[in-house]
């Protein structure tokens, strides 16, 4: 790689495709460090990013997308803390302010000082209106924000990063909601879903139940662990319920949030059980009473994880509890890449190994 420039997927323009092209090799400052990218996942959120018109997002363009990222340090400025250079890492994605509580506590997925659109446009994290990483290096502001991963490989570190922590931080959000041995159901085993099978059973007693339209993806939370699996129907609600031998589910994860995955989720929700919407699939519901949810029913909208839990996340992924299902793609394909999961076509993860 040359010293002067290096290559970027990047968002020129709102509207305008992804463009892989060269741009000049940040040299870090002050705190910043600077990352030789190895892989790069893609999301499902980076396609509502490339689809965004201007004024939907506090992102001001151009920026290299990508906020899935795992990579060795290669250069660090004067002031910089965290893992030394040669360290192999991946990058905590929201970069918040860095001093509100919230950020104290290594929550800056929940930064009180979040931009907004009135507030300022300067973005929320790397890919998320600031350079992130899917191009050869990435400038990450601090060096808090990178966690070592040892001898982890890279295409199998990234995704931790995103699917792995919001998987896990949903798990740990509803947690606190079901007993020993409780019914749990997971709603949608994709790139997030396969995932949060897999922390389930490796962090609680749950009876996972997993529900998905795909035969395909069935097999995979079988191979991840879950007890029980259908493919969602007219009558997936009393299936569930009788699996559940009639109570209903202690909590149940939603990483699709559309309005059946929705309605399916309160049909099964026991009395007092807590619902997880981690997806964003447009659906609605009405918290009404009386109405459809049952009594003591809480909902979450979990979104993103901490700083710490990505720190477990990693350590159940190098203990060989937690295993990525992903699809590789070179760098120079990520235009292939995004209309392949655009189109749903990707089993598990896709990711970018820089090439
Ligand atoms: C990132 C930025 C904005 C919305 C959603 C996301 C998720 O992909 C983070 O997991
Ligand atoms: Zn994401
Ligand atoms: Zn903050």
């Amino acid at each position: 790689m040359s010293t002067g420039r290096t290559r970027a997927v990047r968002l020129t323009r709102w509207g305008g495709p992804p463009v892989l092209t060269e741009v000049p090799r940040p040299v870090p400052t002050g705190e910043e460090v600077l990352v030789q990218v190895e892989a790069a996942g893609l999301c499902r959120s980076d396609l509502h990013v490339i689809d965004a018109r201007p004024g939907d997002l506090p992102y001001r363009t151009p920026f290299t997308l990508g906020h899935e990222v795992a990579g060795r340090v290669v250069e660090r400025g004067p002031q910089a803390v965290g893992p030394s250079v040669g360290e192999r890492v991946v990058v905590y994605g929201p970069w918040g302010c860095g001093h509100c509580a919230h950020c104290a506590s290594g929550a800056e997925n929940y930064c009180d000082r979040r931009p907004t659109l009135d507030t300022n446009q300067a973005g929320t994290g790397a890919g998320l209106g600031r350079d992130g990483g899917m191009a050869d290096v990435l400038l990450a502001p601090s060096g808090r924000l990178l966690v070592p991963v040892g001898d982890l490989a890279a295409v199998r570190a990234a995704p931790l990063t995103d699917a792995g922590l919001t998987a896990y931080h949903a798990v740990a959000t509803v947690r606190p909601s079901f007993t020993c041995g409780a019914d749990v159901v997971v709603l949608g085993i994709g790139g997030l879903g396969h995932l949060a099978v897999q922390i389930l059973r490796a962090t609680t007693t749950a009876q996972v139940l997993a529900v998905d339209v795909r035969e395909e993806a069935l097999a995979l939370a079988d191979q991840c662990g879950a007890h029980f699996g259908t493919l969602l129907r007219p009558d997936t609600a009393e299936v569930l319920r009788s699996r559940t031998g009639g109570t209903g589910a202690a909590a149940v994860l939603d990483f699709v949030g559309s309005h059946s995955s929705l309605e399916l989720a309160i049909a099964v929700l026991r009395a007092g059980g807590e619902l997880a919407v981690v997806g964003s699939g447009g659906g609605e519901l009405t918290v009404r009473k009386p109405g459809a949810l049952p009594p003591g029913a809480r909902i979450s909208l979990p979104f993103w994880g901490t700083l710490p839990e990505l720190g477990r996340v990693v350590a159940l992924a190098r203990e060989g509890a937690l295993r990525v299902e992903v699809e590789r793609f070179a760098l120079s394909g990520a235009t292939e890449a995004i209309e392949r999961l655009r189109s749903g076509s990707v089993r598990g993860r896709a990711v970018l190994v820089v090439d």
